[in-house]
């Protein structure tokens, strides 16, 4: 009958609402630093095993043209819980350090917020880096927008509980750590204390095994806690997790898993088990282990009945790091940043492309790819439809709901338009096959690097046409004014308008500079409006 009903409608042209009659439960697992070209199934060419996002994949929805709102850590996190373009707020460059406070603006929508609103139970598991405020010693400092100083390592008391954690943001549960497991504090954090307050201080090599001198910031380390133990530690957590949750979720309660993990970013760390496997790398062994995370996450959701009413987001929060060595990779054939120029840091494609695979059965179709262009501020709008939400003209800014690619239903474009961002805060837009970057090099860590001569040697804007160049490899900007002329003027309306999807203008945090690098002797570019 009621299919039937839902027959009749399509046949009347009345639009079906996407919004689900049961609520999925939902989880986002974040990687960290794991490249486009690391994913077996996204990457034909790659050389490193990921069985269990293949196998997503194959029961779900690959999108290959998934973007982070940001090319590192901080930002795109930032973007992701706010579905507001990360250069909004107050951080305009680099990422905040373990010991920061509080990013997210406190009157600010999240996604956990907004789910919570309608009936979630939310947890974060992982990595948070986005500020939290520790409790300092009297006189004592820590950085608010960058890493701490060496010498600030030591200025919080870690036994006093923490405010402005996730917590404070929508969450009813946290266990993680605060920021890059290269950065201080080696502690876990659950809820809003530390499981253990350091006793000790310590560092870890950047690659488990390497005697190269590269080593984590030293810093103070907890009993019992060791790099390698990490991602173990994560994934039981998220494990007992869903057991915990899958009789309410069974029961109608559902809830959201948010799993940043910190691997493969440095320190490269696989457990014993997992060392060698590969034949690659640490770093290829690293990788592996993160897709047997996956692995397990989704044999818990099988265990207890769940799979078939939830939403598994597998991503990663900017692409993949120099620090994974890719010469060494590059010997056995395999590129982490496959067809695409560059990696982590850079406005180039490999910055801010990354693996992005959704599998839903009682939603998606398996087995099916789709080539809209989205962006991981995304997930605020989608929650929002799924739940049948509004969201508020002052939050979601720059969120667009995938809700009807997910659906299969998506024929134009999603988005009218994607920025990206890169560390220094260098700007690009992208629109269909049009990519206009407002720097002249990287705007990251490859060549050319910012206000190098190389860089300065170049045009002050370059355009890409990506479907005939994924590349990268030819600037046509000279060839085609009236496209830089036109993405100029779409992305400076997107930032004067405090937001780029329909709705009330918005103010932005601070007063957003829209050219990062400029040629010596040249005059200032005009500065965007707030
Ligand atoms: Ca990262």
């Amino acid at each position: 009958m009621i299919l039937r009903t839902i027959l009749s409608l399509l046949f009347l042209g009345v639009i079906v609402p996407l919004h689900a009659a049961t609520k999925p439960n939902i989880i986002y697992i974040l990687c960290d630093d794991l490249g486009y070209g690391d994913v077996k199934c996204l990457n034909p060419e790659g050389k490193i095993a990921t069985p269990h996002a293949d196998r997503l994949a194959k029961e779900g929805l690959i999108f290959t043209d998934a973007h982070t709102s940001s090319s590192v850590c901080t930002p795109t996190r930032y973007g992701l819980m706010t579905g507001r373009y990360n250069w909004r707020s107050k951080l305009q460059s680099g990422v905040l350090g373990g010991l920061s406070p509080r990013l997210i603006e406190a009157d600010r929508l999240t996604v956990p917020a907004l789910l919570k609103q309608h009936g979630y139970h939310t947890a974060c598991v992982g990595k948070w880096h986005l500020g939290m405020d520790w409790v300092k010693h009297a006189g004592r400092e820590v950085s608010e927008l960058t890493i701490e100083k060496p010498e600030q390592v030591s200025s919080v008391d870690y036994v006093q509980p923490i405010k402005n954690g996730p917590m404070s943001v929508g969450f009813d549960y946290y266990f993680g750590i605060a920021a890059s497991l290269d950065m201080v504090p080696y502690v876990f954090i659950e809820n809003d204390h530390v499981t253990a307050p350091p006793t000790g201080e310590t560092s870890y090599p950047m690659t488990l095994g390497r005697d190269d001198g590269k080593a984590t910031r030293k810093g103070p380390v907890a009993p019992g806690f060791s790099a390698i133990g990490v991602l173990p530690a994560l994934t039981r957590k998220a494990v007992e997790h869903i057991e915990a949750r899958a009789a309410n979720a069974r029961a109608g309660k559902p809830f959201f898993l948010y799993l940043p993990l910190a691997s493969p970013h440095t320190p490269i760390a696989p457990s014993p088990e997992w060392q060698g496997k590969s034949g690659i790398s640490p770093y290829a062994d690293f990788v592996m282990q993160t897709d047997a995370t996956l692995g397990a996450i989704l044999e818990a959701l099988e265990k207890h009945g769940l799979a078939q009413d939830t939403l598994v987001v597998f991503t990663s929060d900017n692409g993949c790091s120099p620090m994974a060595n890719f010469p060494e990779l590059a010997e056995k054939g395999h590129n982490p940043s496959a067809q695409f120029r560059g990696h982590k840091a850079d406005i180039f494609e490999a910055g801010h492309r990354v693996p992005f695979i959704v599998r839903w059965p009682a939603k998606v179709k398996a087995g099916t790819t789709s080539d809209q262009t989205i962006c991981l501020v995304d997930l605020m709008a989608t929650c929002a439809e799924i739940v049948g939400a509004k969201v508020p003209d002052n939050a979601g800014e720059d969120s667009v709901s995938i809700l009807p690619a997910l659906a299969g239903q998506a024929g134009k474009p999603l988005r009218e338009a994607v920025v990206h961002h890169s560390i220094n805060g260098s700007f690009s837009i992208r629109q269909g096959n049009w990519k206009l970057e407002l720097c002249s090099g990287s705007g990251g860590w490859s060549d050319p690097k910012p206000n190098t001569p190389a860089a300065k040697a170049l045009p002050l804007v370059q355009l890409y046409d990506l479907a005939k160049d994924a590349g990268e490899k030819t600037n046509v900007q000279a060839e085609h004014p009236e496209v830089v002329a036109r993405l100029t003027r779409l992305l400076e309306k997107y930032i004067a308008d405090g937001r780029s999807t329909p709705g009330a203008p918005q103010q932005n945090a601070v007063p957003i500079e829209l050219w990062k690098d400029r040629v010596a002797g040249q005059p200032k570019r005009p500065k965007a409006a707030n």
